[in-house]
């Protein structure tokens, strides 16, 4: 499957923003890990690195972070935009027993609700921003850019982790 969101973004040169919505590569890329086996999956490449499936859980939950922020941010304009503790998360939300099969799904199934809530947007809703702390008022654009480069790096890294097992 393959949402296209091109029609309702801005002209614009960066390439991730054509690549928001479920992509085949990013699909592709997805299967390789999803057949797995759960325990090869939790297998650190070392001890300071994420496995595939702490990847993977952190893309599901950095998903409903992204969902939120857009709710906030539409529905409460000049909200205030927080990170949150990524490493933190990993150790208390226990990323590393998780499925990485149910990840896959969670990610997938909140990717494309966002992607159905950003095709809803006006034009109008797409220049409305919140307030970053460090970085000052963001878009909902510039939001969607940031994510959207979010989780390309980490399907490349997973692919990344991939090559230097198949040597
Ligand atoms: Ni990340």
């Amino acid at each position: 499957m393959r949402l296209r969101m091109r029609f309702c973004l801005p002209k614009h040169t960066n390439p991730y923003w054509s690549r928001i919505g479920l992509q085949r590569k990013i699909l592709e890329g997805s299967e390789h890990a999803r057949d797995m086996s759960p325990a090869r999956a939790r297998k650190r490449p070392s001890a300071d690195k994420w496995s595939i499936a702490e990847i993977v859980v952190h893309l599901a939950d950095t998903e409903v972070v992204f969902g939120y922020l857009i709710r906030r941010i539409v529905g409460e304009p000049g909200t205030r935009i927080d990170g949150f503790d990524q490493d933190a998360w990993l150790a208390a939300l226990h990323y590393d027993e998780r499925d990485i099969r149910k990840s896959f799904a969670e990610y997938r199934a909140f990717r494309e609700a966002n992607v159905a809530l950003l095709k809803s947007l006006t034009p109008e809703q797409w220049k409305i921003s919140g307030m970053h702390k460090e970085r000052g008022s963001e878009t909902i654009e510039t939001v969607v850019k940031t994510f959207a480069g979010h989780d390309l790096n980490h399907f490349q890294q997973i692919e990344r982790i991939l090559a230097s097992r198949a040597k």
